[in-house]
């Protein structure tokens, strides 16, 4: 019986030291200065309790970034205001900049160099709102379509923003002498001459109304729209509209002795 009593203790006593538990809240290691903000685990928490701590830890480093524990740490107030503006609206986004956040405070702890932490903050709005669309469509636009310039009226949309767009049937011609035509363009002359902005697409008429759609990366896609158009923007973007010439000096609006035709453009957010 001793025997096995005594087996047993130096089973405990070989046993190797569990580590202890990370520090939470406001904690210091040996050798600091001052301490810094150890966030809970957000994982093993219910989602009410997660939104209440982000509140929490969000308070408590804007304490610290303002001066409020160290008066060494004083981070610049439009700095401050930019990143809480930018977490308010992403609260989920608390989570690794508190993370991201204590690296840097450790770090400042070590080095007693405040600038790296001044830049990981400064440098994280623009990085948490990159590719946000921050102009998306809603509602309704009413313009006229000029045709004596090329593409006209941008506007910006939200990826998944969609519209419709409708042109009325007004007159105009795009060559000198030329027949009246509208905005469903010139069925007599089909527009394969590369000159023209639409001239892969069995309705690239000469004269066709075009609306063109370039992605904030660049990329354009051109078609055309006649009197009646829905798209829907695969990307954040602009649309642009247009019609299908490259000569702009010899367009005209049909014009009787007392009324000019105009085309009537409506654009209209349907989602
Ligand atoms: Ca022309």
């Amino acid at each position: 019986m001793l025997t096995v009593l005594l087996m047993a203790s130096m089973a405990e006593a070989k046993k190797p030291k569990a580590p202890p538990p990370p520090p939470v809240g406001w904690a210091r290691e040996e050798g600091w200065s001052g301490d810094c903000y150890f966030p809970k685990d957000l994982s093993a928490m219910n989602e009410g309790d997660r939104r209440m701590e982000r509140g929490a830890i969000l308070t408590e480093l804007k304490n610290q970034w303002t001066g409020g524990k160290d008066e060494n740490i004083v981070i610049d107030s439009r700095i401050i205001e930019d990143l809480e503006n930018v977490l308010l609206s992403k609260p989920t986004m608390i989570d690794s900049v508190a993370q991201g956040n204590l690296e840097q405070c450790k770090a400042f702890r070590r080095s007693g160099d405040l600038e790296p932490w001044v830049s990981y903050l400064r440098a994280l709005p623009p990085a948490l709102t990159k590719g946000d669309c921050t102009k998306p469509f809603g509602g309704q636009l009413f313009n006229y379509l000029d045709v004596g310039v090329g593409w006209q009226q941008p506007i910006h949309m939200c990826k998944g923003n969609k519209v419709r767009v409708s042109a009325t049937q007004d007159k105009y011609r795009v060559v000198e002498n030329g027949p009246w035509i509208t905005v469903d363009g010139d069925p007599a002359v089909i527009a394969s001459d590369p000159q023209y902005p639409c001239n892969a697409h069995e309705r690239c008429f000469a004269g066709t109304l075009l609306v063109k759609f370039v992605t904030d990366a660049g990329v354009e896609v051109i078609m055309p729209a006649g009197a009646e158009l829905t798209y829907t923007a695969p990307e954040n973007g602009t649309m642009y509209f247009g019609i299908n010439d490259y000569q702009w000096y010899d367009n005209r609006y049909f014009k009787s002795s007392t009324i000019e035709d105009r085309v009537a453009l409506t654009v209209e957010a349907t989602n």
